[in-house]
């Protein structure tokens, strides 16, 4: 009873989560769904990514937490329009919460949309929300071993970033053991290594997430 509930609820997620990727697709908005724990870095990771972007491209932002504003103030304060979600207490954002977010953006003026899920290695992964790629950050302090014992948002993700590489040398995080856990995995996830506080590497990413919006709207307007 329980599992037919899950698979309704997946099901019904599903269904939306197809709608919206048509509406990205027809406003030419390329939606970046980030996913990791608590603390491994992603609004700031986010930060990072508008102060390169923010003069070239349009950016929102939807934040995803159980409570409080303080993710979205953070993103306002660089510029840029942040819708908060608050959960309540689930622990991911699903396909109709986005949709509820997207009536307070302009779409027509949008080129990216970057979600920051709610802090979890478990739920996040398993709720569509019409994503053009998902990213997983991880980060050195919580330990080298959490690929295997996350392994689906590690597997199901395209690209993996690892944040607070700045602290690599100050801890037992095996940077080698690490890769190899990814490598036997996910082989083909696009692994980048950062330090949002040192801003290192973020440009890495972000020259590759370029490559893919180009790459999305070539898709879109039939090659050239
Ligand atoms: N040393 C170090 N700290 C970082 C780095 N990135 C983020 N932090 C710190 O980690 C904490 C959590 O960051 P935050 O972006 O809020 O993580 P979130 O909960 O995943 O959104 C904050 O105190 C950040 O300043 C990094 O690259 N190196
Ligand atoms: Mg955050």
């Amino acid at each position: 009873m329980e599992i037919k509930l899950q698979q309704d609820i997946l099901a019904a997620n599903d269904k939306i989560a197809a709608d919206l990727r048509k509406i990205f697709e027809d406003k030419g908005i390329f939606v970046i769904n980030l996913m990791a724990s608590p603390g491994a870095g992603k609004t700031s990771f986010i930060l990072r990514i508008i102060e390169i972007l923010k003069d070239e491209l349009n950016i929102a932002v939807i934040e995803g937490d159980i409570a409080s504003k303080v993710d979205a103030e953070k993103v306002r304060e660089h510029g840029v329009a942040a819708i908060q979600i608050n959960t309540g207490g689930a622990c991911h954002l699903d396909a109709n919460m986005i949709r509820g977010a997207l009536d307070m953006l302009d779409l027509d003026l949008l080129d990216i949309i970057i979600i920051e899920n709610v802090g979890n290695l478990v739920c996040p992964v398993e709720f569509d929300l019409g994503e053009n790629v998902r990213v997983v950050i991880s980060s050195i302090p919580e330990g080298d071993d959490k690929p295997l014992k996350y392994p689906r948002i590690f597997v199901e993700s395209e690209v993996l970033i690892l944040n607070k590489i700045d602290l690599l040398d100050c801890s037992d995080f095996n940077l080698g053991e690490f890769k190899s856990i990814i490598s036997g995995l996910n082989p083909s996830v696009n692994f980048f290594e950062v330090s949002c506080k040192l801003v290192e590497g973020v440009d890495v990413w972000v020259s590759w997430l370029q490559k893919q919006i180009y790459e999305a709207q070539k898709t879109k307007s039939g090659g050239v």
